[in-house]
């Protein structure tokens, strides 16, 4: 018997590590579409549509290359319904000599599939998925040398930093490099990429792929099987195979790239995607590769069509950002998830799920991920994220809810961004201090304000902006904790200058906001 190679619903890859010695004479790949990956979470039926989309196509082109394959369909009778029970009841069909598998991307499944040999009799190799630029076991070494350097020794978390793991990242892979030196002098354009939008300014539409009969299908099938998950399947129009993937990643590169950086944290009403990249379901499903992503950036600046703090703004995201959270994730899980270092207690408000609410920043924000199973990164960590740690929300209902709501959710991504950027529950692994603002923040880099009842600029009085009672409430809240961390010093001190009296009946009124959430 040959090998039974198993391929999960974010593993459509060519150059899947499991498929690698493929023998097509000999083998068999299992494709399992399952009841228990659908619900564990109760996903946005984007994501589901497109995953099971996703894996349609991909099982169609290997068969077309004259691969055997199994392919489970949800619907088809005898479906288990989970993962293990589909892999038991093929190995029973197939018998093959062992099983091959990569990496799965979450803890849960990887508990699963340390299973599977006990539950078929069969060897079972698991190996690395190299479809990432950092493998975890250099991460766990790059972390424990941080931690060993830090002066606060070993259980000092501050030491871990993006930065320091980014430039070891461009180093490693000579993306933007010249020599030792990176590439324009600086490792990071940041500072220039803090814009507002101008009024009026013209965002191109970024190309979306119109579902074919394969997506149509799935959605059907989503539709019903899962009617009561959140949000609507009118507008998808996600890419779902590699080749439009790649379409889709030129269509950024050509039209929305060059304007990247400059408005990287830029929001604006009626603009739910801007200059970003819509490239995040194509990378975690396996459509795209890192390296393809990074590479077409740093063309279009050696072709002079993108301006260097662009480029070097998008590969930070992906060499940078996606690589160190993956790495988080595998070093701290799974203790990682019931971390709550703000000891935040309060339920999950409502309008999270309905967008019914006359904050209009967060209405927005609500409303077009319901419909687009997307929100840009700073909509998710400055006003979903932002109200979520001021306001003191449960950490594991946030991550449900970010788990559930985008079409690119995973959990080695997800929760490192939920846990540790938005709400501070890992207590500072991720990053130095929460990044916790006011309506300031949220009214200099967006136009919401405008179209809000609240006034951002005030603190008291029936008109004032709800996230600033929050802010400083917050920041009253946790001042015994913050004074110890200098780099919140600054915000505590103008806390400190509303004065006592103006500050207590800012958190009475903080109070009296967040009673009539419940
Ligand atoms: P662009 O802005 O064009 O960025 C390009 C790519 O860089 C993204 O596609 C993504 O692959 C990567 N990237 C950017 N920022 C991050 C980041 N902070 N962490 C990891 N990768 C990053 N991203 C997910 O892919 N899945 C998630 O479930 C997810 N949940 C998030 C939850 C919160 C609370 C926050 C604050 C961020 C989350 N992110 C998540 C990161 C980021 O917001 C999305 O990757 C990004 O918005 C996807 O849109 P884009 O492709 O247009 O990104
Ligand atoms: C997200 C998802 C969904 C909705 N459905 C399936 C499925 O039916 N079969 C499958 O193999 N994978 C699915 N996935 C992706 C898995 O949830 C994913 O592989 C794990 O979360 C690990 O990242
Ligand atoms: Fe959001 Fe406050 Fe601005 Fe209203 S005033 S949009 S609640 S930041």
């Amino acid at each position: 018997g040959g090998a039974m190679r198993v391929v999960l619903g974010d593993q459509c890859s060519r150059g899947l590590s499991a498929l690698s010695d493929l023998d097509p004479a000999a083998d068999v790949v299992l494709l399992a579409e399952v009841e228990a990956e659908c619900t564990y979470v109760r996903h946005h039926k984007q994501k589901i549509a497109l995953v099971l989309s996703a894996m349609r196509h991909f099982a169609r082109a290997l068969a077309a290359r004259g691969v055997r394959v199994e392919h489970v369909r949800l619907e088809d009778g005898g479906n288990t319904g989970t993962l293990a029970g589909e892999v038991e009841r093929a190995a029973r069909r197939h018998r093959p000599a062992r099983i091959v598998c990569t990496h799965p991307g979450e803890w849960r499944v990887l508990q699963d599939m340390l299973g599977w040999g006990a539950l078929t009799g069969l060897p079972v190799e698991i190996r690395d998925d190299d479809r990432f630029f950092c493998p975890p076991d250099w991460f766990r070494d790059w972390a424990r040398e941080q931690e060993a350097m830090g002066e606060g020794g070993p259980d000092a978390p501050e030491q871990l930093r993006l930065e320091f793991f980014y430039r070891e990242m461009r180093r490693a892979t000579g993306i933007l490099m010249e020599g030792d030196a990176p590439a324009g002098g600086r490792w990071n354009f940041d500072a220039e990429n803090r814009r507002r939008l101008p009024a009026r300014f013209p965002v191109p539409e970024p190309r979306r792929f119109p579902p074919d009969a394969i997506t149509r299908e799935a959605m059907e099938t989503v539709e019903r099987r899962f009617p009561g998950h959140f949000g609507t399947l009118d507008a998808f129009g996600w890419p779902a195979t590699a080749r439009d993937a790649r379409a889709a990643l030129d269509d950024f590169v050509s039209n929305r790239l060059p304007r990247f950086g400059h408005y990287q944290d830029a929001m604006a009403a009626g603009e739910p995607t801007l200059f970003h990249g819509l490239v995040s379901t194509s990378l975690n499903a396996g459509l795209l590769s890192p390296r393809e992503c990074c590479d077409a950036a740093v063309e279009a600046w050696k072709a002079g069509s993108a301006p260097l703090n662009a480029v070097e703004g998008f590969v930070r995201q992906i060499l940078g950002w996606r690589e160190y959270v993956r790495g988080i994730y595998w070093l701290k899980m799974p203790g990682y998830a019931a971390l709550n270092a703000l000891d935040a207690r309060r339920p999950l408000p409502w309008f999270y799920w309905s967008g019914e609410t006359d904050m209009a920043c967060l209405r927005q924000v609500v409303r077009q991920t319901r419909d687009l199973a997307y929100a840009h990164h700073i909509q998710r960590l400055m006003v979903t994220g932002n109200f979520a740690l001021i306001a003191g929300l449960d950490p594991a209902q946030v991550n449900e809810w970010y788990m559930v709501v985008f079409a690119d959710a995973y959990e080695w991504v997800e929760l490192p961004n939920t846990h540790g950027l938005a709400i501070h529950a890992d207590g500072g692994i991720t990053g130095s201090k929460p990044y916790a603002a006011s309506g300031a923040y949220i009214n200099r880099m967006s136009d919401y304000c405008r179209l809000c009842p609240y006034d951002p600029k005030r603190a008291t009085g029936p008109d004032a902006c709800p996230f600033n009672l929050l802010y400083w409430d917050f920041l009253a809240r946790h001042e015994a904790r913050f004074a110890a961390n200098p780099r919140m010093e600054p915000a505590l001190e103008n806390m400190r200058r509303l004065g006592p009296e103006k500050l207590a009946q800012v958190r009475a009124q903080a109070a009296a906001f967040l009673d009539g959430l419940d």
